[in-house]
């Protein structure tokens, strides 16, 4: 049996995992456990595909897009928020303090503020300068692996074998203004399922919402397959459709059972997970489609 409390995240993020098994060493459960680690990842402005100092719209508006799920299926999410730094607290703000499950735009701004978020400018000066370089061509395609972290996506059992996930992302860079991707939309960017496990994804988000991805690897994994199978089987059905661009785009998962098994599995190469357990956080490196 694996040992618990464990973490996975997407990409290299140790900071995030380790804030996450931080709460759970403390006894927090795991849905507190996926929020704090989101969002250290959220105020790194390094990071420029998530929160304070992502990538803006081809217009130069940064908008956010989060979600998050817990042991009782219940989940929150926000899609094209501005100006509020922790999306996934917002997200999870709408989980636990509304009759609904995704809020938009103005709306979801504006209940942040009614919950005292502070409004903030999220587009930093590298972020502006990148968005101005990127306007002297205006090329618009979608780049594998834009950088080595990415939208975060984080799942976690708690010691008491609870799972909970989320995900949070600034998006594509140099989408068009008014683009969602699959980060807020349940069972496409995040599903868990508390009898089962949980999945969560990264990459071109339009390619996973077309397979709703992250809730085909769950059922993956109820009808028995284990977290890498049922993961590697989630990307063969973007890849093996007739005409499918994968060799132009990424797409990655992660998933965890109920067992505390972990898989990961992306089209491209350099995709990478972050695991923290057994007091050992470590990046491992994901096998993947195209060779
Ligand atoms: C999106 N899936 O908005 C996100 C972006 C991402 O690695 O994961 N990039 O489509």
């Amino acid at each position: 049996k694996a040992s618990l409390p464990l973490v996975i995240a997407t990409w290299h993020v140790e900071n995030a995992t380790a804030k996450a098994m931080e709460v759970l060493q403390a006894g927090g459960n795991a849905l507190d456990a996926v929020e704090q680690g989101c969002m250290i990842e959220e105020a790194d402005v390094m990071n420029q595909s998530v929160g304070k100092g992502g990538l803006p719209d081809r217009e130069g508006n940064v908008t956010l897009d989060a979600c998050i799920m817990d042991k009782h299926g219940n989940c929150g999410s926000v899609v094209y928020l501005q100006n509020v730094t922790h999306a996934v607290s917002v997200a999870r703000k709408v989980m636990e303090e509304t009759p609904h499950v995704m809020l938009a735009g103005k709306g979801a701004e504006q209940y942040a503020y009614e919950l005292g978020f502070k409004k903030e400018n999220l587009l930093t000066e590298a972020s502006k300068e990148a968005w101005e370089k990127w306007k002297v061509e205006s090329e618009y395609k979608p780049i594998i692996n834009i950088e080595n972290h990415d939208t975060i996506g984080m799942l976690a059992i708690d010691k008491n074998g609870d799972i909970s996930g989320a995900c949070t992302t600034s998006g594509l860079a140099y989408k068009m203004a008014g683009r969602v991707g699959d980060s807020p939309i349940i069972g496409s960017g995040l599903f868990v399922d508390n009898e089962i496990g949980a999945c969560v994804a990264t990459g071109l988000g339009e390619e996973v919402v077309k397979t709703v991805g992250s809730f085909l690897v769950v059922e993956l994994m109820r009808q028995g397959k284990s977290p890498q199978e049922a993961c590697e089987e989630a990307i063969n059905r973007i890849v093996n459709k007739p005409k499918s661009d994968y060799k132009n785009f990424q797409v990655g998962y992660i998933a965890v059972n109920k067992q505390g098994e972990i898989g990961s599995y992306s089209i491209h190469q350099w995709f990478s997970m972050t695991k923290f357990q057994d007091g050992v956080n470590e990046q491992i490196q994901s096998d993947f489609f195209y060779k």
